[in-house]
Formats: structure tokens, C-alpha cells, sequence
């Protein structure tokens, strides 16, 4: 563990969480593995302080697990009396330093190791664009192109050592689903119904897919995290009925919906680091953006993504691309049931309706395929010891 590597880690939340997500969980593990010195600037506090509860929105500098947390405005910034930057200084997702912070890098004996964190892509050329230095036109500074990765040769992913002993240890027993349902305020669902959770943005292919839960075989019991698509359930469904699942010892179990063979709850956004015990929990995972689209991978589980829409449909191809990689584990006919699915729950226009059946029928060979692919990343090395070690390359 490196005892003092100092790090200023600049964030913008350019809408939900996914943002915060990523360099909450990374200021927290810089913090806890790395021994690191963390500032975390976040210019919007109200999302995360629906990742971490203990965040107060009111005020400008706090500590929260052992990083330092300021509230930032990017296009107004004070920096505090006495600032120096620190020894790495990580812009995350290309959220732009003001001048102000460039130019007190700039004065320092040394100059800071400069890194921009980039959004997660499986497309080939991240691997020849990682690590690249861009020296600043004016400054004497050079700026480093940092990219998560699925494959040797990028940045890896983020991943806390012990994961797989927490997610054993929850796995062993009853007790760890047990508390989280209570945690959740919903009965324990019945031991032979499919659990789903759904952390998805509104989305025009959910009609179809509640529709073929509501007639599937086997009851499905849908968690949905407050939010996007707990909205768009609302619209859909009406009003929620109350207490759906009298439960047998679950206190205040919530409005939802019942229809046919299926069941929707709708559960709280839970703190960070509970989000994984439900993914855990679950049979199948509809995770979203950047975070829960990796926490699902070391889930080990069967687990549907809906990435990120961006403009002229760029996102479509960073899709395809991760699907190339992953499937590559899958025999070809249960790839493409794979691939049809989360093209159908991407791009509904332009694909067939989701075929949840012929999705179900192939739940065993994913899980292994699942555990496959997420031993494969393990081998990567984990994000926060790989930026760490770049620093520490360059500050010798
Ligand atoms: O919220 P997201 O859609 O985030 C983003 C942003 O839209 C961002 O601008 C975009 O650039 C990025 O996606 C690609 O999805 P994401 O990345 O999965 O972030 C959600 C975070 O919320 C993640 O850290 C997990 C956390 N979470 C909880 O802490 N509790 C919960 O109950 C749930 C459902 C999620």
C-alpha cells in the first residue's frame, strides 16, 4: 500500500449517477486499498447523496469514509486557501479543469500526474488510445488519456478486493437475503419465482416484456429501483396496489403490481454499497449506464444492459462491441438469443420484440458463461491499483 499519494479527483454529474458513481466508488477504494489522500469535487450533491446518505448537501467541504468531499462549480470555482494540488489529479469523464486548478498545477515544482478517466468502451481502439499524453498548448503539463478496458493493455475495471468473499458469504445461507428483504421492506419473494431487477432509463420495449412475464410459466417477481423506469411502470400499470404480498414477517411490504404470473415492487435506492446485494440476490439483472452495467459482470450473473443513448446512435456500436467480447463464452445459439435480447431492449425499432422465453431457457449456460467472463477480467487487474501504479511510474 502506498502511504500518501495525494489526489485531487474532479467530477461533474452530467445527469443521474453514473458519474459520482464511478469516482465515489473509486475515491472510496484510493482511500481504503491505496492508503491515497483523496479530494473529491463534485459539483452536484443531491445525487450523491442518493448513493451515500451521509453526504449534506448544504455544505461545501466534508468528509465522508475517509475522503475529503467539496462542492465544486466548475465554472465558478474558489479553490481553498493554501490548495496545492495533488500529486494526481484525475478529471474524470473529460469534465473540463477551470483554468483557476490548471494553472495552480502548472506552479508546482512538480507538475501533477494529469489524468483524464474516461467513459468505459469495449471497442478496439481503447487499447491503443489508453495511457496516450497530450501536453497542454500553453502549460507546462501533459494530460493522459486513462480508459477502463475489458481486455490487457487498457485501464481494467473497477473492483474492490474481497468481492468475491462478500458475494460468497452473502450466497452462503439465508440470513444475507433475509436482511436485505427486510432492508428493501418487501416479503421474501416465493423460492420458485424468477427475481428480476430492473435499474433500466424509460424504455419502449417494457410494455412487451411485463406483458410476457404477466403470461410467462414461472412467476417472475420484477424489482424495480425508484427511478426512470419505476415511472414508466407507473404510466403503464396505474396505480399501485397496496400491500401486494401480505407478507409472512416483512413489516410495510410496498405498493406494487400483480398481473398474472407476475409481480412488480417496486424497492428504494439503496446506498452504493448495498446495490451489489441485490444483484447478488437476483436471477437476472436490467442494469443501465457504467457502474451497474460492471457491478452486474461481477455479479456473476445473467444480466441484460441498457447502455447510455447518445447522439446519432453512437451507443449502439459500443453495445455490439461489448457484445462481441462477452458472447465469445456463449455457445452460438444461446449468443444470439443473448444478442437478439439486448437488441430488442436497445433498440426496439429497429429489432424484434424481446423473446423472454427462449432469454429464460438459456439462464444456466449465461451464468457460466458469467463466471467465465468475469475471471477473465479479475486477471486485468483492478482500475484503482492500475491508475495508482501509472502515478507511481511517472512520479519516480
Ligand atoms: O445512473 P446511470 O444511468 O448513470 C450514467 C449517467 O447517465 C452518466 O451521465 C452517463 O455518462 C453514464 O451513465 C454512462 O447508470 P450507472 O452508471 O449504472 O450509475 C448508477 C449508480 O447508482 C451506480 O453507482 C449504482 C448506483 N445505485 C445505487 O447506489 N443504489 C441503487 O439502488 C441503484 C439502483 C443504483
Amino acid at each position: 500500500m502506498h502511504s500518501s499519494l495525494t489526489c485531487d479527483l474532479f467530477c461533474t454529474v452530467v445527469d443521474n449517477y453514473g458519474d459520482i458513481g464511478v469516482c465515489w466508488r473509486l475515491a472510496r477504494q484510493l482511500v481504503q486499498e491505496h492508503g491515497c489522500i483523496v479530494r473529491l469535487w463534485v459539483d452536484d450533491l443531491t445525487a450523491f447523496h442518493r448513493l451515500c446518505p451521509e453526504i449534506d448537501v448544504q455544505v461545501q467541504h466534508q468528509r465522508v469514509a475517509g475522503v475529503d468531499i467539496l462542492h465544486w462549480d466548475h465554472d465558478a470555482v474558489t479553490l481553498p486557501a493554501q490548495w496545492t494540488p495533488g500529486e494526481m489529479v484525475i478529471e474524470a469523464f473529460a469534465c473540463d479543469l477551470p483554468p483557476g486548478v490548471l494553472d495552480a498545477m502548472s506552479r508546482q515544482p512538480r507538475p501533477p500526474v494529469w489524468l483524464n478517466l474516461e467513459y468505459l468502451s469495449a471497442e478496439p481502439w481503447v487499447r491503443e488510445h489508453h495511457a496516450l499524453a497530450s501536453p497542454h498548448p500553453r502549460l507546462p503539463l501533459v494530460r493522459h488519456f486513462f480508459f477502463p478496458g475489458f481486455e490487457p493493455g487498457t485501464g481494467g475495471l473497477i473492483h474492490e478486493t474481497g468481492l468475491e468473499q462478500q458475494q460468497q458469504a452473502f450466497g452462503t445461507g439465508t440470513a444475507g437475503r433475509q436482511r436485505l428483504w427486510h432492508q428493501l421492506g418487501i416479503a421474501p419473494p416465493p423460492a420458485d419465482a424468477c427475481l428480476v431487477s430492473l435499474f433500466a432509463y424509460a424504455n419502449r420495449a417494457l410494455p412487451s416484456l411485463l406483458e410476457q412475464w404477466r403470461i410467462a410459466p414461472q412467476p417472475v417477481v420484477c424489482l424495480v429501483p425508484e427511478g426512470l423506469a419505476a415511472t414508466q411502470i407507473g404510466q403503464l400499470c396505474g396505480a399501485p396496489e397496496p400491500t401486494i404480498q401480505p407478507a409472512s414477517g416483512a413489516a410495510g411490504a410496498p405498493a406494487g403490481w400483480r398481473r398474472g404470473n407476475l409481480t412488480i415492487l417496486p424497492i428504494p435506492f439503496v446506498r452504493q454499497e448495498r446495490y451489489d446485494e441485490l444483484l447478488w440476490a437476483c436471477d437476472v439483472n436490467f442494469v443501465r449506464g457504467e457502474d451497474s452495467f460492471v457491478r452486474a459482470q461481477w455479479a456473476r450473473k445473467p444480466f441484460v444492459w441498457q447502455i447510455y443513448p447518445q447522439a446519432e446512435e453512437a451507443h449502439l456500436e459500443k453495445l455490439d462491441a461489448f457484445l462481441t467480447r462477452y458472447l465469445a463464452l456463449l455457445p452460438a445459439r444461446e449468443a444470439n438469443v443473448v444478442r437478439n435480447t439486448w437488441h430488442a431492449w436497445n433498440d426496439p425499432v429497429h429489432h424484434p420484440a424481446l423473446d423472454w422465453a427462449a432469454f429464460y431457457a438459456t439462464l444456466a449456460t449465461q451464468r457460466a458463461a458469467a463466471a467465465a467472463w468475469a475471471a477473465r477480467l479479475l486477471a486485468l487487474g483492478d482500475l484503482a491499483a492500475n491508475l495508482v501504479a501509472f502515478c507511481e511510474n511517472r512520479l519516480k
